[in-house]
């Protein structure tokens, strides 16, 4: 099983990385393992980066009525363990991108991070996207009019408030671009939103309630731009209640992906992977976030023409 396949590799490690007490070692490291690979491309650093474009996702799983981890169950195909060299330095990238002491070491403030709910994008940029061949580099859209769907609703929220939480959530991107964001309700938009559990067709399965919120495909045809949302998660209009996740701050984040970013390393910014929450009424973005942007599609020169302006021609030169 699993856990017995860990223990090999992984007993030696946990001897040298834990010199103090040792609650649960091979759980710890078993959040360990899992998040590297979700979101640090643990077992996707070889030297073929095309092998692994070629390999579906191993995940599927038939869904039993109890989620019991002790159930038996025949292992897909047999995976190459990583080997703990290669673990100590995924956790050094991950801990020097949430500007962890860089230790190498599963410490307590490293699995804190690990525990957070959080988007279900990498963190690196390397192969992100390979293993669903969507385009390296940095995508962006080609046209500034895009279109969105909202495929399907959270029984969470009344519609009203779902439509309403996507369309603030698009607008704070339309804000500081020329981008504008028209909703469609049939046929394929550029962006499709819908919210799924698990297994939900993408060979991305969620994972339950917290860890991964949501996740979004960079701009290309096809899949690319679409957002999923975990509907494992309760998520609310904008109370600041507890184990719920605001849908405009998750949304506005998700869209970031949908139009071309990556995650920040400034935690203050909304594409920091980690989710916090603000006041959707006092929402702004982070300069990180618009500089982003910015990059890939300019800045909003409508806006200044709201405000009448003389000088609005030389605004537009600039
Ligand atoms: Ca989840
Ligand atoms: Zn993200
Ligand atoms: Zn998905």
């Amino acid at each position: 099983m699993r856990i017995h396949r860990q223990l090999g590799f992984l007993a030696s490690l946990v001897l040298v990385i834990h010199a103090g007490p040792i609650p649960k070692p091979v759980v710890d490291y078993g959040i360990a393992e899992n998040y590297l690979k979700s979101f640090y491309n643990l077992e996707y650093n070889r030297p073929d980066p095309s092998f692994e474009a070629k390999q579906p996702e191993p995940e599927p799983k038939p869904k039993p009525e109890l989620e019991s981890e002790s159930e038996p169950k025949p292992e897909p195909k047999p995976k190459p363990e990583p080997e703990p060299d290669r673990l100590t330095e995924k956790l050094k990238e991950m801990q020097k991108f949430f500007r962890l002491k860089v230790t190498g070491k599963l410490d307590k403030e490293t699995l804190a991070v690990m525990k957070k709910p959080r988007c279900g994008v990498p963190d690196v940029a390397a192969y992100s996207y390979s293993s669903f061949s969507i385009v390296k580099g940095s995508p962006k859209w080609q046209t500034n009019k895009l279109t969105y769907r909202i495929v399907n609703y959270t029984p969470d929220m009344s519609k009203e408030k779902v439509d309403d939480s996507i369309k603030r959530a698009l607008k704070v991107w339309a804000d500081v671009t020329p981008l504008t964001f028209t909703p469609i309700d049939r046929g394929t938009a550029d962006i499709m939103i819908s919210f799924g559990t698990r297994n939900h067709g993408d060979g991305l399965p969620f994972d339950g309630p917290h860890g991964t919120l949501a996740h979004a495909y960079a701009p290309t045809s096809g899949i690319g731009g679409d957002a999923h949302f975990d509907d494992d998660e309760v998520f609310t209009f904008s109370s600041p209640r507890a184990k719920c996740y605001v849908l405009f701050l998750v949304a506005a984040h998700e869209f970031g992906h949908s139009l071309g970013l990556s995650h920040s390393d400034v935690p203050g910014a909304l594409m920091f992977p980690i989710y916090s929450f603000i006041d959707p009424g006092s929402f702004s973005l982070a300069s990180d976030d618009i500089s982003g942007i910015q990059s890939l599609y300019g800045p909003n020169r409508v806006r200044t023409l709201i405000q009448p302006d003389p000088n609005w021609q030389m605004d537009l030169q600039q």
